[in-house]
């Protein structure tokens, strides 16, 4: 990969770490440099996208035409010769789904606060004549508030002549597919998203499919049939409901309209769903105009004319990145470029580690954290690193239908009329700009080289920007294949070795009270095995490869064991991986895990790492899925967990 097509998004913003791979995207962190805000950056190869260019398109073009609560916003698009970056909200909270299978299954207060949510995303993407198609629990996001934001409109569709006309491409996950749909008829976009609504429902309140097999074949007739399982933890309520969505006659089928006012999504609530956007398209508030202004030295008018350009750019990334803060409670301010890289705390994530004390060192780097770092192997997909983004405190709080749950709609109270950037609101920002824009300072990236041995070197802390120096830091590590037992060679990119932060950000405990019992993922899992799940979150990486596991608060995400010494849990695991035909790769305590088809493709990425929680002996095993469908990865690592004697 060419540094090059960097360029231009290093302009704007400061690069961190993979959170994500899918098919022909990678996700990562960021921070937007001018309002010091985080974001997502989805990044593809154009080259590789071949035949999934258009669905980029697709994405591009229907995000700039949504702007709602419960929908991810697009801030801007960055498109060079060989790359297009999508800069998106930051959601890290990360999806629903990881957030069901923690909890087994969501209790039905809870399910009604979300499904809510996901009633207003749809109703308002539909009323701007799309059709979603890929509504699932892998797609939606839980953002820092702890509220959903609906993402991947790759496969969405706006007929020509509205949403009630036709479509015949058969598209999103066949486990939420409606009837019509795969049967390849002709159907409407809107009423297949209430059938994979119901199943999305279905799957919060079940922590399972309704609809499912490993034989896509078989899989397709249970749809057709659509019989289902009634748990019995279900309430009659949450049964006609699913009912209802679960319509195989799309024509039976409960509208989005109907769904807005319907009996058990209003119970507890004052009011039906409210689907309108808060933000809708085109506002403009005015004092992020008037912020804006003051920076470009421009007047009100013109920057006015400037944003309702809505190119995409870094206006409209900027202005959109205020209204964001000013919906936070955050001042409505900018970074003065003298001023923007001063702060005295050099941490990408810096106010959250003086907040926190975080610990931000990387778990192989001696540097306390490494700023900027950029995947130079685009090629290479074997290391990423793993999120460890905390989803504590995820409870969503009922809400009151009242004004407070809305964003006032109006423009903001105008502010006196600013005479250029010397009005008194930006005349002590010298004062405030170190406590509240605590930015990373202008940190070269830092890498460490791993010596033969896989050691890691720290050599010295030169700019690591020519090629040469990003060649020398290759190094070939190998893959444990169960079938063949050949070592695959792999190449670990700078980046992964410069593992920058821990995005820790959450340290409160997850309400464990909504478990119940019967679900079959892994709470019940960790149940029958005796185990516990607390809501806790990393916290160190000191240490973790080469003088012990890590030591990690315990997480959702980690499961306790009974083993108490770590590399007899690690030799325990690595026996089962090849039984299940799992490859791995192992770097200290941690198991970079990834299944092939026959045909060599990567089918499923995860890590799994032994650590130890927090202020005890008792070992744990982390889990992160990084790539591979997220049902497929439940029942692996349920069948590799269960498999261990533990
Ligand atoms: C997005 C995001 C936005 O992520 C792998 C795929 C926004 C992701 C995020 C997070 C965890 C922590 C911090 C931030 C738009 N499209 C895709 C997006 C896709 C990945 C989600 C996680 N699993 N914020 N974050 F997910």
């Amino acid at each position: 990969m060419a540094v090059d097509d960097y360029e231009e998004l290093l302009k704007y913003y400061d690069l961190y770490e993979t959170i994500g791979a899918g098919g022909f995207a990678k996700v990562k962190l960021a921070r937007h440099i001018l309002t010091g805000e985080k974001v997502a950056v989805k990044i593809m190869d154009k080259t590789s996208l071949g035949d999934d260019l258009p669905r980029v398109k697709t994405e591009i073009e229907a995000m700039k035409n949504l702007s709602h609560q419960h929908v991810c916003r697009l801030y801007h698009v960055i498109e060079t010769s060989k790359k297009i970056f999508m800069i998106l909200e930051y959601c890290p909270g990360g999806e629903l789904f990881d957030y069901i299978i923690a909890k087994d299954r969501l209790m039905e207060d809870e399910a009604r606060i979300f499904f809510r949510q996901i009633v207003s995303a749809v109703a308002y993407v539909h009323s701007r004549g799309y059709a979603h198609r890929d509504l699932k629990p892998e797609n939606l996001l839980i953002d820092e508030d702890q509220n959903l934001k609906l993402i991947d409109f790759g496969l969405c569709a706006k007929p020509k002549g509205g949403l009630d006309y036709h479509l015949m491409t058969c598209c999103g996950s066949p486990a939420y597919a409606a009837p019509e749909l795969i049967q390849g008829k002709a159907y409407i976009g809107s009423e297949a998203d209430i059938w994979s609504m119901g199943v999305l429902m279905y799957a919060l309140m079940c922590g399972y499919l309704p609809f499912d097999d490993d034989n896509v074949i078989i899989l397709y007739k249970k749809i057709m049939r659509g019989k289902y399982e009634i748990p019995k933890w279900l309430s009659p309520g949450s049964v006609l409901l699913l009912n209802q969505m679960l319509q195989v006659d799309p024509k039976k089928r409960i509208t989005v309209k109907h769904l807005l006012n319907h009996p058990w999504l209003l119970q507890g609530y004052k009011c039906p769903v409210e689907w309108q956007s808060k933000y809708p398209l085109g506002y403009l508030d005015e004092d992020c105009i008037t912020e804006l202004s003051v920076f470009h030295k421009l007047s009100k008018q013109s920057t006015t004319d400037l944003v309702s350009e809505w190119n995409y750019d870094q206006t409209t990334a900027t202005y959109l990145l205020l209204q964001s803060k000013k919906a936070h409670g955050k001042p409505v301010r900018l970074m003065r470029s003298s001023l923007a890289f001063t702060s005295i705390d050099s941490s990408p994530f810096g106010e959250l580690k003086s907040k926190k004390n975080l610990n931000f060192e990387d778990d192989n780097c001696d540097v306390p954290y490494v700023l900027g770092s950029i995947d130079f192997t685009d090629d290479c997909e074997l290391f990423e690193d793993s999120p460890f983004a905390s989803m504590d405190a995820l409870t969503p709080t009922v809400k009151e239908c009242s004004k407070s749950e809305s964003v006032s709609q109006t423009p903001a109270k105008s502010r006196a009329i600013v005479k250029k950037s010397n009005n008194k609101e930006n005349s002590d920002i010298k004062s405030r700009v170190k406590n509240e824009f605590a930015l990373p300072a202008p940190v070269t990236p830092v890498c460490k080289k791993i010596n033969e041995k896989g050691v890691l070197t720290m050599p010295n802390q030169n700019t690591m920007n020519s090629s040469k120096d990003i060649e020398c830091m290759k190094e070939i590590p190998t893959w444990k294949s169960p079938n063949t037992d050949k070592l695959a060679a792999a190449v670990i990119s700078p980046e992964r070795r410069c593992r920058s932060v821990d995005l820790d950000l959450n340290q409160a405990h997850l309400d464990n009270t909504h478990k119940k019992k019967g679900g079959k993922v892994f709470g019940s899992l960790e149940r029958g095995l005796d185990k516990m799940i607390t809501m806790l979150t990393p916290s160190k990486r000191k240490g973790s490869t080469r003088d012990g596991p890590r030591k990690l608060r315990a997480h959702y995400n980690v499961t306790t064991t009974k083993i108490l010494n770590p590399d007899q849990l690690l030799k325990e695991i690595t026996r089962i991986l090849p039984e299940k035909h799992v490859d791995y790769i192992q770097k200290g305590y941690i198991l970079k895990c990834r299944t092939q088809s026959d045909f060599g493709k990567v089918t499923m990425q995860f890590e799994l790492e032994v650590c130890q929680l927090n202020k005890s002996e008792v070992m744990g095993i982390r889990r992160q899925r990084v790539k591979g469908d997220a049902w497929v990865y439940k029942k692996l690592v349920e069948d590799i967990l269960s498999s261990c004697k533990v």
